[in-house]
């Protein structure tokens, strides 16, 4: 089994596809991309899907009677569809474009949240969430007057899942935690999360970011109600993110944002919405990136996610065992079976900005900061932290790349 899945991998194949990491990113000196967490590379086939969408098809999209408008019609109701069934959604209706998965936690914040929710409601959340899931909620808080809880984090960078059960007592209404963290790399429980969150009468958001580009993600399976990610972390273009929900809770929620493209019909005296998803989608949504992450998705099928994820699982248990050996290195987040394909660590004496410079000036490109993770910094005690992050395209040569340059650190400021 492991053998052919090997042999159906040829990363190099892969990598071919990818164009920009044949650049040099210094004279004489070639991209090593560790960052994929903030954002991928793309593949040739989603740039030439959305260089053909504006040399063939351009044209706007649901008003139009004309070929080009069909066209293009059809070319991103298509796109739509794919993306539902990559993520195993029961239709089409239950996938709403977003321009990330910001806006898509901002959408059910808004749309659902203040609708739904009233003063001293509980809504949980957890230690280890990016901002993006944790500032739209403080914002409706002050707004309306929410109680908010935090799931605490392990030592070993993982969830409390004995204190999320004594939160899940107190009734929240919703709870909101993210599918893979961006800073430890813990792959959550979601599916067992979700069952004693339903158990408790909670809807359960969760932010899928890190997971949807990484392991094979069925909404369904998971049982989940809203799930968000975002395009351009999946080989897809920026611009384009997804809201899931299901389908009865989508029918029930009040629109978003207004304008065109979400009504059916305007009056001086009020106006009448669209069906799901339309009814999520105000004004001229951003139809090339859309086009765009439906040949990403098709990419990623082409691949395998059971294969992206064993390569990543082989590039996470090597940079670990690596980086261990580095003199003064901490690493943070759980052992290789719990986590994807990122890994956070510090290095005693040198400031993670300093690190991230240094191994930029050999190509190594890392994430050096918060990474959008303030609350969980603040947790492990740290300011900071150099983050690694791998997809598809990576190989055990760039992690040796990247531990040279840590070598590097080390001799620069003399440490021991
Ligand atoms: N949730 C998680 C878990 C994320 O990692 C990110 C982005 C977001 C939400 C927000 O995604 P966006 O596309 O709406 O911005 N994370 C990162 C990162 O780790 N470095 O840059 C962006």
């Amino acid at each position: 089994m492991v053998q052919s899945q090997v042999k159906v991998f040829d990363v190099e194949r892969i990598r071919e596809q990818f164009p920009i990491l044949s650049r040099e990113v210094h004279p004489g000196t070639k991209l090593i991309y560790l960052d994929s967490a903030a954002t991928s590379q793309k593949p040739r086939s989603v740039i030439e899907a959305s260089t053909d969408f504006y040399e063939r098809h351009n044209s706007n999209i649901h008003r139009g009677i004309h070929r080009l408008a069909e066209e293009a019609t059809q070319a991103h109701e298509d796109a739509r569809q794919r993306i539902a069934d990559f993520i195993g959604a029961h239709s089409a209706r239950e996938v709403v474009f977003t321009r990330n998965a910001t806006e898509s936690i901002n959408l059910l914040a808004y749309a659902w949240g203040r609708a739904n929710l009233k003063s001293g409601d509980l809504v949980l959340l957890t230690e280890m969430e990016h901002h993006s899931n944790l500032v739209p909620w403080y914002m409706l808080a002050e707004e309306i007057g929410l109680r908010l809880e935090f799931v605490p984090v392990t030592d070993e960078g993982t969830l409390d899942l004995e204190a999320y059960q004594s939160f899940l007592r107190e009734g929240p209404r919703l709870v909101a935690f993210v599918h893979v963290s961006n800073m430890l790399g813990t792959i959550n429980p979601v599916a067992q999360m979700t069952d004693l969150a339903h158990e408790a009468g909670a809807l359960v958001l969760v932010d899928g970011a890190q997971s949807v580009p990484h392991i094979a993600v069925d909404v369904r399976e998971l049982d989940v109600d809203f799930y968000a990610f975002s395009g351009h972390k999946m080989c897809g273009p920026t611009g384009i993110g997804v809201f899931y929900g299901r389908e009865a809770l989508l029918e029930a929620m009040p629109p978003f944002m207004g304008g065109g493209d979400m009504i059916k019909r305007v009056h001086l005296d009020g106006f009448t919405t669209n069906d799901i998803p339309w009814k999520f989608e105000a004004g001229t949504p951003a139809i090339a990136q859309a086009i765009g992450l439906g040949a990403a998705v098709d990419f990623l099928n082409e691949v395998g996610m059971e294969n992206i994820h064993a390569h990543e699982q082989s590039l996470t248990g090597y940079a670990l065992d690596r980086l261990n050996e580095v003199p003064g290195v901490t690493i943070y987040g759980p052992e290789p079976a719990l986590r994807g394909g990122v890994v956070s660590f510090t290095m005693a004496g040198v400031h993670p900005h300093d690190i991230a410079q240094i191994l930029d000036s050999d190509g190594v490109a890392v994430r050096a900061g918060h990474h959008c993770t303030m609350p969980l910094h603040e947790r492990f005690e740290i300011p900071a932290s150099v983050r690694a992050s791998f997809y598809l395209y990576n190989t055990m040569e760039e992690i040796d790349r990247l531990v040279e340059g840590l070598h590097k650190v080390i001799k620069l400021f003399d440490i021991e």
